[in-house]
């Protein structure tokens, strides 16, 4: 299969049929390019393909993360509820990826094992499990920030006879749809109370018979307002669409929140715990992005407003035990992505559901019979594992990827990333990481940001195939550069007082840690300015040859 000479078979090769994967695979095809996809998944959806637990629904406002709809490729897409569902959101992938024609340039049920870049070739090698090996000039990854499914490293956790799964891989029936949620007559843990664990443990506690939430930190939840959207509402936001668009494009997230310009410092009580009051009642990620401009900047402001969500889950759970257990006490407020709620703390007030605090009594093992923890045992039916991802990197670390004098990518970020731009790092030439390390499309409303990204790659691969330029690779200087920008910005704030999913914790052989965070959290506007500069001064920051 594999070519002789420095021809590559094909011009990109990307990895992943998710939202932005397939944006990338259609502009690239569209530019006239010789593109192949590669996908794990036996369809188009990524995220949204693989997160089929119950519950499962967007964080963000439906019309501000399909960007599809935005940019006219479904323009009659109606969504039917402000924070779509994961039914409609597969739906949705699907529906772009008809519009698109996207899946003839794909392989799915196929995953990529090894790439390597051929320096004299100037090209990559890339192989798959199927064995097969394509070269192409350019590697794109568009595998997601939170796709590597993490299971607990738990004693015994494989000799449990009942049920057991990770949130993300929910077992499905013979026709490939996910199997019910009907829990009636078992008894039910759920490992895990990030976003997914906040969403899964509502919904389990209709009908189990008995529900365990077994809980090492609590995360900072607020509600997501939810609601049906009706025909004029849909109507009416299609109208805006352009307006919609550009609104997104300039808030720092992407999500339609703006900060409000005051300090909370600055403000007195009376109004401040007013405004408060407002963002908590308003649907979605206000409260978190349209707060105090100082939130996640001064520790005073940031105590404002914990104070208050966490009176609110006070007044929420009855017992007041319960209640002290489900506040964070190590995090400021919005320091961790904060997990949308739908009945999240009203749940604990039902007779079947029982919160184990596994931070003071940890799970010592699984049996085939339940958990043990240090003070007690629970038998159990189901082990729902929603213990998150191996974030950002974590789907590339599973792939062999070897630059120049066989260098792993893996072992050159070992400690963190180094990137520029957060598209690619030197000694990788023409791998492309959507989506990835250091970019500004992660920390971000990604329906949006990713393909304002594959747009951004497709005009950088334009611009070398018309000039006949076969390398890219950024320049020592200008990988320091960005590097040291996005592990100083990150410092500058709060959140670098978390260890939320963006943060990668190593312990190095002596046994000093070092956190690194994966993303980059200085704005998608300014991120955005920073890579047209850079397009507009000839790929600055590149050697290209
Ligand atoms: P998260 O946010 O990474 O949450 C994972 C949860 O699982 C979190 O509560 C962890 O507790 C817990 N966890 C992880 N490992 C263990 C072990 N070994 N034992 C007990 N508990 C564990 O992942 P999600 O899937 O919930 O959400 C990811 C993102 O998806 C979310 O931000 C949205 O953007 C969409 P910890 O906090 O580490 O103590």
């Amino acid at each position: 299969m594999v070519t002789s000479g420095n021809k590559p078979q094909y011009d990109s090769i990307v990895i992943g049929a998710g939202v932005t994967g397939i944006y990338q695979t259609h502009l690239l095809a569209e530019a006239g390019m010789k593109v192949l996809g590669i996908e794990a998944g036996e369809d188009v959806g990524g995220t949204w393909y693989w997160n089929r637990y119950p519950g499962c629904r967007l964080d963000t406002e439906s019309y501000a993360y399909g960007y599809f709809a935005l940019k006219g490729i479904i323009p009659d897409w109606e969504w039917s509820e402000n924070f779509a569902g994961q039914p409609e959101m597969l739906r949705y992938a699907n529906r772009a990826a008809d519009a698109m024609d996207v899946r003839k340039y794909y392989k799915f049920n196929t995953k990529v094992t090894v790439a390597i870049f051929d320096e004299d070739d100037n090209l990559w090698r890339v192989t798959l499990d199927s064995g097969d090996t394509f070269t192409c000039r350019f590697l794109i990854s568009a595998t997601g920030p939170l796709s590597a499914s993490r299971m607990p490293d738990i004693k015994g956790i494989e000799t449990f006879k009942g049920e057991s799964f990770h949130s993300s891989r929910w077992p499905t029936d013979a026709d490939g749809n996910p199997e019910g949620t009907d829990f009636s007559g078992k008894r039910v843990a759920v490992i895990g109370t990030g976003a997914t664990g906040v969403q899964i443990i509502p919904i389990a506690a209709q009908t189990a018979d008995e529900l365990f939430v077994f809980q090492r930190t609590p995360n900072w939840c607020t509600p997501l307002g939810n609601t049906p959207l009706s025909k004029e509402e849909m109507d009416d936001l299609r109208q805006r669409y352009p307006t919609i668009l550009e609104y997104v494009k300039g808030t720092d997230t992407s999500f339609p929140y703006h900060r409000d310009p005051r300090k909370g410092t600055d403000v007195p009580e009376a109004e401040r715990e007013a405004f408060f009051e407002e963002l908590y009642d308003q649907p979605g990620y206000g409260i978190w992005l349209s707060g105090f401009r100082d939130l996640l900047l001064n520790k005073e402001s940031n105590k404002f407003l914990a104070d208050f969500v966490a009176r609110k889950i006070r007044e929420r759970v009855n017992d007041p035990e319960v209640a002290e257990k489900l506040i964070p006490k190590d995090h400021p407020f919005g320091a961790k992505r904060v997990p949308m709620e739908t009945n999240y703390y009203e749940t604990y007030n039902k007779p079947n559901v029982h919160l184990v605090d596994i931070t003071q009594a940890p799970i010592e093992e699984i049996t085939p019979d339940g958990i043990r923890t240090a003070d007690g045992f629970y038998e159990l039916d189901v082990i729902i594992y929603a213990t998150g991802f191996d974030a950002v990197t974590g789907s590339l670390d599973r792939i062999d990827i070897r630059g120049k004098g066989g260098a792993r990518l893996k072992d050159v970020w070992a400690e963190g990333p180094v990137t520029y731009l957060g598209l690619q790092a030197r000694g990788f030439p023409n791998f492309y990481t959507l989506v990835g390390p250091h970019n500004g499309s992660t920390f971000c409303n990604v329906g949006v940001c990713g393909g304002l990204q594959a747009e951004w790659v497709t005009r950088m691969i334009d611009y070398m195939q018309e000039r006949g330029l076969t390398v890219a690779e950024p320049t020592q200087a200008a990988e320091d550069q960005w590097t040291e920008e996005v592990y100083r910005d990150f410092a500058r704030t709060l959140l670098a007082e978390a260890n939320a999913w963006w943060v990668k914790t190593t312990t190095k052989p002596d046994g000093s840690v070092v956190r690194r965070t994966l993303v980059h959290v200085g704005g998608g506007p300014e991120y955005r300015k920073r890579c047209e500069q850079v397009a507009y001064c000839d790929y600055e920051g590149f050697e290209l040859a």
